[in-house]
């Protein structure tokens, strides 16, 4: 090489090295950076308070938890960190279990950890022989691997580790995503890429994405992964399909991940040549029961089934003149001697058009309470109509006081904005998680069923539809990492703040500057509310385009089935808007506890922000803010468009603060949805003026277009379908 361009590299490697923003960073590693720490006295300290990693004993999963913590500390710190067998330093980090690590064994930590149970952990800092050292003490190995990487969360955000005594446990027990993958790859309602499951490659080969998959799900707490669509294809429980399952398994294990699948209710005839998948014939038993024991022989730990059956066309027990229950437990006692369970979904509506699709779950689900086996949870979606921006509570929560009740929320933005709207939704997890149901009295909280404290329930479960493909950076928008990651912290620990969680996200995932986290975790904060405000605010739902779900459609009618229709919700007509849920409309609303019909029953009392879920309510009725409703609507939709110009501004604040290559993806996206957001509010504020016919107010923007043009609108090839 000349002499001038050897210069001229070294010149250009200078440059890279002394500015950390000059390169790119396209988000793969989430929020498990590892970046050195900028502060120049909390690095110094940390140096100081970590001179070696202690690992005693071997296992797969300890020695992913030694790989973790070596690479993560290393990365922190900026000096590498020896791993050792013994203790041969002052301030050693030392990690394990009182069974493998006589250093842990010696602490006498029993009492303390036997509250912990398989997944808790401790991290103190202690006195072991003589040496101060950090500790991570778990009953279990899983248990020192989530402790290793609450530890590493404790640098990563620049908290103290001098005086250490923290005890962490999951409130609930199995934390679940569901990916809606096929086995084409196509993941429906995936605005991230395609499915991270590589099928055709499989079992040969193991993707480092499988495992990076599965580190960042532990790093959550996330301990159980279906890999399939609900919408199930009956091929995944082939032998050809078994192997490449059984090679995920193998490689997500150490991660304390474990798999589950969904099972096709009519395989026993697709696959097995029977005449039928009746629940009650001994041969569709049996042939389950073969079918299982099969899985377990290529997958000995597998976790058992989602189901969703007689919904959406789906077969079921329903198809044979059997209950959901019927179904459920066949399939459990099919996995009950491997100790597997089943999660049978509580998102069912038939085809005949029912007076109120909104009641259908709890009419089908609550009559069969106490008949399912011990090994079933029901999966309820978090409330009753689908995933919308915003929904009352599920009834069914605390109506099964007998069924453990697993919690349904979606992380993919099917009804959100899908792949480029910015919306955190840990405000819309807790809104539910905290909403009382009543059940057993004040402070019967939907938190309290889903962690079975409410009905003593040792069997729990919390789902999310997964966000996640096969885009560099996972999740398609940036700000999605947040909704995974704050999904698995609530899973772990519900009574986690939204603000909290979204802080040790940003620190993690972009910096530890306060000039960047205060504005933009104020951000994240508000961006729910706005996306409910240009979409469907008042308690509006379901006015979505048609089938793919993407942008306004609520001028939607005339369809095969009311239901899916926009008009079915809205009720949109001269006098007003909503869906009269009470007495004198469907009267959806006793199924929920007196208390809360209470609350919900009357328009003047009920809160605002799901007046129209409940009610038909005039133009002209005044509202808390001395508007008319029609004004009031426009000002919700206006005010929406605002939130996210004023999102834009608080972004373009921050630039020069994190890297360019996220700072742009993120401003592009910003744009995007306000795009989308204006689009929302004209095509809406539009068509409800034929009903109202009264105009915009003067102070708020006018419509762009007419509703017309927003009408021929007809977006093809929509992801996610
Ligand atoms: C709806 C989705 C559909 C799912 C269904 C479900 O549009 O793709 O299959 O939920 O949860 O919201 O089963």
């Amino acid at each position: 090489m000349e002499r001038k361009s050897l210069n001229l590299l070294l010149i250009l490697l200078l440059l890279i090295l002394t500015n950390n923003y000059s390169y790119g960073d396209d988000g793969y590693r989430l929020w498990q950076r590892y970046d050195k720490v900028q502060d120049a006295e909390k690095l110094k300290n940390y140096q100081q308070s970590v001179s070696e990693l202690v690992i005693e004993g071997n296992s797969p999963t300890l020695s992913v938890a030694q790989k973790e913590l070596t690479v993560g500390l290393t990365g922190l710190l900026g000096k590498a960190v020896p791993v050792s067998q013994r203790l041969t330093q002052q301030s050693a980090v030392v990690a394990g279990t009182p069974a493998n690590s006589a250093l842990i064994a010696s602490l006498n930590l029993a009492e303390r950890l036997n509250s912990l149970g398989d997944e808790g952990y401790l991290i103190l800092t202690a006195n072991t022989n003589g040496k101060k050292s950090t500790v991570i003490a778990a009953n279990t190995d899983i248990g020192v691997l989530y402790g290793s990487f609450h530890f590493l969360r404790l640098l990563q955000t620049q908290q103290s580790i001098s005086n250490l005594s923290i005890a962490s446990a999951p409130k609930i027990k199995h934390r679940v995503l569901n990916h809606w993958d096929n086995l084409d790859r196509t993941v429906e309602r995936g605005y991230a890429g395609f499915s991270l499951w590589d099928w055709h490659k499989l079992p040969d080969y193991i993707d480092q994405r499988y495992i990076d998959y599965a580190r960042a799900n532990a790093s959550i707490g996330i301990n159980g992964t279906v890999l399939t669509n609900v919408n199930a294809n009956a091929l995944v429980l082939t032998k050809e399909y078994l192997v490449k399952v059984a090679a995920l398994a193998d490689a997500f294990r150490p991660y304390g991940l474990r798999v589950y699948l969904t099972a096709r209710f009519s395989a026993p005839i697709e696959l097995g040549g029977l005449k039928t998948a009746d629940p009650l014939d001994p041969q569709v038993q049996a042939w389950w029961k073969d079918k299982t024991e099969e899985i377990y022989s290529y997958v000995p730990d597998f976790g058992g089934f989602l189901v969703k059956a007689n919904s959406e066309g789906q077969p079921g027990p329903q198809n044979y003149g059997r209950n959901h229950a019927d179904g459920a437990n066949m399939l459990a006692d099919a996995v009950a001697p491997r100790g597997g369970i089943v999660m049978w979904r509580a998102f069912v509506y038939d085809d005949k058009e029912p007076d109120d699709r909104a009641k259908q779950a709890y009419n089908e689900f609550k009559p069969l309470d106490g008949t399912f086996r011990k090994n079933v949870l029901v999966q309820v979606k978090n409330g009753a109509i689908d995933f919308q921006p915003r929904e009352p509570f599920h009834p069914l929560f605390g109506a099964m006081p007998q069924t453990p009740i697993m919690m349904e929320f979606q992380i993919t933005q099917e009804y959100l904005g899908q792949g480029t709207h910015l919306a955190y939704l840990s405000p819309l997890f807790k809104e539910v998680l905290t909403s009382d149901t009543y059940a057993k009295g004040k402070g019967s909280t939907v938190a309290k069923v889903i962690d079975g404290t409410l009905d003593n329930h040792t069997l729990t479960g919390i789902a999310g539809v997964s966000n996640i493909g096969n885009d560099r950076n996972w999740t398609g928008h940036q700000f999605g990492q947040a909704n995974w990651y704050s999904f698995g912290r609530l899973a772990w620990d519900h009574t986690l703040s939204s603000e909290a969680i979204a802080d040790e996200w940003l620190k993690m995932t972009f910096t530890n500057n306060n000039q960047f986290v205060a504005p933009v975790k104020n951000m994240m904060l508000g961006s729910h509310e706005a996306l409910v405000n240009y979409m469907t605010p008042l308690g509006l739902h379901h006015i979505m385009g048609w089938s793919h779900h993407y942008g306004p459609g609520p001028w939607i009618k005339d369809k095969h089935r009311a239901d899916w229709t926009s008009v079915y919700y809205h009720r949109a007509d001269e006098e007003g808007i909503g869906f009269d849920r009470t007495a004198t409309g469907s009267n959806a609303i006793a199924q929920y506890f007196p208390p809360v019909q209470k609350q919900f029953r009357v328009i003047k009392k009920c809160p605002e922000k799901y007046l129209l879920w409940f009610h038909h309510v005039k133009w002209n009725r005044k509202m808390d803010s001395g508007r008319i409703l029609w004004d009031e609507l426009c000002h919700r939709y206006s005010g929406g468009v605002d939130s996210v110009r004023q999102m834009q501004q608080t972004w373009n604040t921050v630039q020069g603060l994190i890297d360019q290559e996220r700072f742009d993806q993120v401003q592009s996206f910003l744009k995007i949805q306000e795009k989308e957001a204006k689009w929302w509010r004209d095509a809406c504020l539009l068509y409800f003026q034929t009903f109202s016919k009264r105009p915009i107010p003067q102070d708020l923007e006018k419509p762009a277009e007419s509703l017309d043009y927003y009408m021929q609108l007809d977006p093809q090839f929509v992801p996610g379908i």
